[in-house]
């Protein structure tokens, strides 16, 4: 387990969020309570994981709960723990039953929540090859996908198929909701699927991405019903050089704003500039959305060696079309690693 340096011999530390205890323990509940003291560490489960737990929980003792609170505060005492820290991403009902069930100071705390995104950010082996499994069936449905988009098509349908290839081929589970929108709805960056059907002249934007070990994948491919317009080969050259110089300009060391800059540039020089209003990308981890932000703002944070990230820039035309295209990339010590195989030319089906 990760070693927080937060734990002193009179501070506990109590980690509740799902993620973060998946992340420290390597096992997945829906419930539970991992307590850290100078003493040693306990994962609180109940009875439908107690057994797992046990079994698959790594660099913690493992107990059943029955009266959380209780249980808590027998440990803090044995241990002469005088503050507890927790998470800042607690329920107001949580903290005050902590507070007033609990005889130690009750502490919500950001350093303990950044230091944990932190941690989460830089990727270990281990995690790298889970998104990548997660990553090589997204993009065996996107070859499936590419047979069954036609005339006719709804965008509810390709959704629907894209998830079932993404479940038939081993994922344990979407990243997200699949995007799948095509023509004027395609300039709505996060439109929903309707039951609308796809045109020829046409473009059809996927945002889709599996689950494997519990780590996300995350792809966009932009392709063309058809035919594709001369404006519309325009705006997917433009979105595909902004992409492709992050590619070349992402490294350790830069900050987010710079790799954000890559991207924003080539639209913003290219006089589409105002039609690109989302950050180039994000980390991607057990969550969706992780540290760091490639973004206009993040001129603070440098990207580090193994952190893993999108590369997303996108034209969005209101009332027109959209363009989107999206990799995810290995941040290393001299470049980076595209970790994103499907190609990447404009397809017009
Ligand atoms: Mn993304």
């Amino acid at each position: 387990m990760e070693a927080l340096r937060f734990v002193t011999d009179k501070t506990a530390v109590l980690i509740f969020t799902p993620v973060n205890r998946r992340y420290l323990t390597g096992f997945a509940s829906s419930l539970g309570y991992l307590l850290l003291t100078s003493k040693g560490n306990i994962l609180f489960v109940d009875s439908r994981y107690y057994e797992a737990a046990g079994k698959r929980a790594e660099g913690t003792e493992v107990r059943q709960f029955t009266k959380i609170f209780d249980q808590l505060q027998e440990v803090l005492a044995e241990v002469g723990a005088e503050k507890l820290l927790i998470e800042t991403e607690v329920s107001v009902e949580f903290y005050q039953r902590l507070r007033s069930k609990l005889a130690v100071r009750v502490a919500p705390s950001a350093p303990l929540t950044n230091r944990l995104l932190q941690l989460r950010s830089v990727k270990k082996k281990e995690e790298i090859e889970s998104i990548v499994c997660a990553q090589r069936i997204a993009e065996k449905a996107f070859d499936d996908i590419l047979q069954f988009i036609a005339p006719g098509v709804s965008e509810k349908e390709i959704a629907a198929l894209l998830e079932y290839k993404m479940k038939q081929y081993g994922a344990e589970g979407i990243a997200f909701d699949t995007i799948a929108v095509s023509g004027a709805n395609s300039s709505l960056p996060h439109g929903v699927p309707t039951d609308k059907a796809v045109e020829n002249g046409e473009f059809v934007t996927m945002d889709f991405g599996a689950v494997i070990n519990g780590y996300c994948s995350d792809m966009t491919r932009t392709v063309a019903v058809g035919y594709a317009t001369d404006e519309m080969a325009k705006v997917y050259e433009t979105v595909l050089n902004a992409q492709e110089n992050v590619i070349k300009t992402l490294s350790a060391g830069i900050t987010g704003k710079q790799a954000d800059a890559a991207a924003r540039d080539i639209i913003t020089e290219a006089g589409y500039g105002e039609f690109f209003g989302h950050s180039t990308g994000h980390g991607v981890g057990l969550e969706i959305h992780e540290q760091p932000n490639l973004s206009p703002s993040a001129d603070k944070i440098k990207l580090r060696a193994g952190q893993i990230v999108t590369d997303e820039p996108g034209i969005y035309l209101p009332g027109k079309f959209g363009v989107r295209i999206e990799d995810m990339l290995l941040v290393q010590k001299n470049g980076c690693k595209n970790l994103t195989k499907a190609p990447k030319h404009l397809i017009i089906l």
